[in-house]
């Protein structure tokens, strides 16, 4: 009789086996052949893998920018290493809390999960944009009418500007009106336009120093220094 020797390596996630030994050394007889049975008894394993975040677990994230999860890793006693599925991912168009969920599970099911929360913003306050211009001249005793302004922002739809300051045309003078935007991440933005009240009396009493502002803007004469407010101002409101 012959003994022979062998190792059977059983992993814990093999089913039962049959090992089937076979010998034939000898041609001219009937091969002979013996089975072993191998019971594989399953490993009890009822505890999830253990799944952390790479990096922190809040960052902070510029709207429209681009957001890279820095990913997680997943190891479980009993299967090793395992790769873990992000089941969410942030939109960086959406400004708010979001999150991104890893889950990660074993081969025996056993889920693990984690989250990271990442907070999409905004920093972008409105522009301001003036409708009548920054400039605005008005003869005395005629209405003031106010046009607003419009907040222009990165985020929010385009909605009227916030109005302060009054304009007292029975009072020729400079007024300034002031126009706030604030958007709804809470950032504010300001702009201002000067309103002059040109006096009733003849022309040439009153000088607008800002003369050389108010030509660059409406594309006429580009000297600079001051001019009567009435020849320019007549202009600007459709007068001449
Ligand atoms: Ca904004």
């Amino acid at each position: 009789m012959m003994k022979f020797t062998f190792d059977v390596t059983v992993s814990a996630t093999t089913d039962d086996l049959e090992v089937r030994l076979m010998c034939d050394q000898d041609p001219n007889k009937n091969v002979g052949i013996g089975s072993l049975k191998i019971d594989a008894l399953e490993t009890e394993d009822h505890i999830p893998p253990v799944l952390q975040l790479i990096g922190p677990s809040f960052v902070t994230v510029l709207l429209s920018s681009q957001y890279v999860d820095a990913g997680a890793s997943c190891t479980d006693a009993v299967d090793g290493v395992l790769a873990p599925n992000m089941t969410t991912s942030v939109s960086t168009a959406l400004v708010g809390l979001q999150s991104v969920i890893y889950q990660c599970t074993d081969l025996q099911a056993n889920v693990a999960s984690i989250a990271r929360d990442v907070q999409v913003v905004d920093d972008s306050p409105a522009q301001v944009v003036v409708r009548a211009g920054l400039y605005i001249c008005v003869l005395e005793q005629d209405s003031y009418v106010e046009q607003g302004a419009e907040c222009i922002d990165n985020y929010d739809p385009v909605t009227d500007a916030n109005v302060t300051g009054l304009v007292d045309t029975s009072i020729p003078g400079t007024y300034s009106v002031t126009y706030t935007c604030t958007d709804s991440s809470g950032h504010t933005s300001q702009n201002a336009s000067l309103v002059v009240v040109i006096s009733g009396a003849p022309p040439g009493n009153l000088v607008v120093q800002l003369f050389s502002l108010q030509t660059s803007r409406s594309g006429m004469r580009s000297e600079g220094g001051s001019c009567p407010c009435t020849s320019w101002a007549h202009r600007e409101i459709g007068l001449c």
